[in-house]
């Protein structure tokens, strides 16, 4: 077996002080890096999102930040703009052991639809490449840490357990945003779909 550790959007609009900030999420920032050299892979996700992105309760008339709204694709929250490309708040946060990262994956760059997951964006069927890059290394095991456990590490590890990677998520390298229940569904979800969670 060989085993990846796979740092979801660990980045500084998530961080307290920024536009999507997660509670603590400064927080898992040693932990994370304490990881890196005994993974056999380190892989980063970005997400990384144009200005008139889909996802942003901004672009959509009269629409309040967390409400959910129907998509072509299927329901969708509506999210304060964040994570917009070339923004210091896109940026990973600064204390982040970047340098170890073998492969950094970009995500939610097309206008019209958002991608949680580092595998599938929300329609979930376009693959990121991601699963392939993985298989063609030999990998098998996968980590998971980051932000956020309820959305972009949920969607992820869930859909790695789907793709037949063992998939596990560290949750004390991970916070939540847990908007309406989402960090208890997140958890069920994670557990039916046969993810460890650690
Ligand atoms: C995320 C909401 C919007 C995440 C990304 O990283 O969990 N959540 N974009
Ligand atoms: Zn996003």
């Amino acid at each position: 077996m060989s085993h990846a550790l796979i740092v979801i959007d660990m980045q500084v609009d998530f961080c307290p002080g920024g536009r999507l900030a997660v509670a603590g999420g400064d927080q898992i920032v040693a932990a994370i890096n304490a990881m890196m050299p005994d993974a056999g892979a380190v892989i980063l996700t970005q997400d990384w999102h144009p200005a008139d992105h889909a996802s942003f309760a901004d672009n959509h008339a009269g629409a309040a930040p967390f409400s959910v709204t129907q998509m072509p694709y299927g329901p969708q929250v509506l999210w304060p703009a964040h994570c917009v490309i070339g923004t210091p708040g896109a940026q990973f946060h600064p204390d982040l052991d970047v340098d170890r990262a073998d492969l950094i994956l970009r995500k939610g760059f097309r206008a019209g639809i958002d991608s949680y997951s580092a595998f599938f964006e929300n329609d979930r069927t376009t693959a990121t490449g991601l699963a392939g890059a993985l298989r063609d290394r030999g990998i098998t095991d996968l980590t998971f840490v980051g932000l956020a456990l309820d959305f972009c590490v949920a969607w992820s590890a869930m859909d790695a357990a789907r793709l037949g990677f063992r998939a596990r998520v560290a949750e004390a390298a991970c916070r939540a945003i847990d908007l309406d229940g989402s960090l208890a569904a997140a958890r069920d979800a994670m557990t039916r779909a046969g993810v460890t969670m650690a």
